[in-house]
């Protein structure tokens, strides 16, 4: 049989805009992917929009990279302007940062497993948008599936609830503006204190009582699937959810693991870089650090297929997540594989949701959640933390007191990355290779172990093109209408 070429385009039930190209070839007698290509199609330039600006501006701009893991940008760009300005956060606003952050942890991972991924393993229910789908099989006995379905309804209330815990103190979701240099704008009182808790008991029941149960659930009639997608097999975590303000004691400890390896390597970010020879940027960017590192799209280019870049970690490949915080914190001791990203994120949830009501209760009341500092002249920064879907960093210069340049390494360019420069394949195209699939034209099989990594293509890419005669206006960066012109 002749190798059949399938495109997933766009990937559907994630965020932002993926296309998955397989391969697929029958080898020992099972068909099966071959080869996979993930390529990001969209162009995403907010480290050119930063240039210029004030740094105290980047918490505010970065956290409009994507509406699920906002709180993770804007506090990334917080702590590279700790950095940058010499300060960091009274207790109280290294708290609120945690409190907001992990509200947002805990509505992406609901969100992510029944409302992303659950309906990879039953069918949603039958009506538009939900029918006509693709064939999942039938492994899950029809009043199961109806619970499961009762779930996935249920969840759509309990995600809305995670976002307006989160707004209690961030002012509001997704996009709060209240991560700011040295601390966090809000003043934490005993009446907004009980709020957040009673928000947070609902959560941990549903995480406790219907989260948990039913991913043990799907992973029993799945079992294979602890055997399918595993990649590369190397982890990642730069570890999240700071303990004390200069961040020696983190709720998830930073470091690798790699494949076949029980030791954990630490995390020194001198040594990552960021590949572009399969993406649309210009080659003399290529491989460097992203204190270093451009954005300089060349398209269409002879090898490019991709708007990620490829960041490598020693050249090599790492996957990061839930699954890779979670092994490297010594919290979770099984494999990489589909099943494993999804039983350690509902794990997390639990994790993260007990933590917060530690930091609630010492969240002093009254007290200030921010220290001043004054814009330096000049800094070199960066930020590290985790968003739900992993590693995050943001790489800021400054000069003359704006930002000279920025770079955002996200955690989907890490997971859907491209071939780097020594051709070898990013984690999810690695994790696709070996995946049996039964029906070519409904390749569920594939759906499923991207889903397993929850993509935010948001993250990793943007650009809006106007349509044809629409008015494009052209604004200076104090807001005035310089020129109009007409999109051809
Ligand atoms: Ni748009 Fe994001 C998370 C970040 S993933 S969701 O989590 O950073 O690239």
């Amino acid at each position: 049989m002749p190798i059949i070429t399938a495109s997933i385009d766009p990937v559907t039930r994630i965020e932002g805009h993926l296309k998955i190209d397989v391969k697929i070839d029958t080898v020992n007698g099972v068909q099966q992917v071959v080869d996979a290509h993930a390529v990001g199609t969209l162009f995403r330039g907010f480290e050119k929009v930063l240039e210029g600006r004030d740094p105290r501006d980047a918490p505010i701009i970065t956290s409009r990279i994507c509406g699920v893991c906002p709180t993770s940008h804007g506090l990334a760009a917080a702590l590279a302007l700790d950095d940058a300005f010499g300060v960091l956060p009274p207790t109280a606003g290294l708290i609120m940062r945690n409190l907001v952050h992990a509200a947002c942890y805990l509505e992406s991972h609901i969100l992510h497993f029944y409302v992303l991924s659950l309906l990879d393993y039953i069918p949603g229910l039958g009506m538009a948008p939900w029918q006509p789908g693709w064939d999942v099989g039938r492994r899950i006995d029809a009043r199961t599936v109806q619970l499961l379905q009762g779930s996935y309804l249920a969840a759509l209330e309990k995600r809305r609830k995670a976002h307006e815990m989160g707004s209690i103190f961030g002012g509001k979701l997704p996009h709060t503006p209240a991560y700011l240099a040295g601390g966090f704008t809000a003043v934490a009182t005993s009446g907004n204190k009980t709020k957040f808790q009673t928000y947070l008991t609902e959560l941990l029941d549903f995480i406790e009582s219907t989260y948990i149960p039913d991913v043990e659930m799907v992973a029993s009639h799945f079992s294979d699937y602890f055997d399918i997608g595993k990649g590369h097999g190397n982890l990642l975590s730069y570890g999240a959810f700071r303990e004390n303000p200069a961040g020696s004691l983190k709720l998830f400890q930073a470091g690798r693991r790699d494949d076949g390896s029980s030791s954990v390597l630490p995390v020194d970010t001198s040594h990552i870089a960021e590949h572009v020879t399969h993406s649309w940027y210009d080659d003399s960017t290529n491989a460097l650090h992203p204190a270093a590192g451009d954005t300089v799209p060349i398209h269409p280019k002879p090898e490019g297929y991709s708007w990620l870049k490829a960041p490598r970690y020693d050249g090599a490949n790492y996957e990061c997540g839930p699954l890779a915080r979670m092994t490297v914190n010594g919290d979770y001791s099984g494999g990489v594989s589909v099943m494993d990203r999804h039983i350690a994120r509902a794990r997390e949830a639990l994790k993260i949701g007990q933590a917060m009501e530690g930091w609630l209760s010492a969240l002093p009341v009254g007290q200030t959640g921010y220290n001043a500092a004054a814009v330096p002249e000049t800094a070199t920064a960066f930020g590290l933390t985790e968003a739900p879907r992993g590693a995050l960093g943001h790489w800021m210069k400054v000069q003359d007191r704006k930002i000279e340049h920025y770079q955002v390494i996200t955690p989907t360019c890490w997971n859907c990355s491209p071939r780097d420069t020594a051709g070898n394949r990013g984690p999810l195209e690695e994790a696709l290779v070996g995946v049996p699939v039964a029906k070519a034209d409904q390749p569920i099989e594939v759906l499923r172990v991207i889903h397993s990594v929850d993509p935010c293509l948001d993250c990793a890419t943007h650009v809006m093109r106007p349509g044809k005669g629409g008015k494009v206006y052209i604004v200076d960066r104090n807001g005035t209408r310089e020129t109009e012109k007409t999109a051809e």
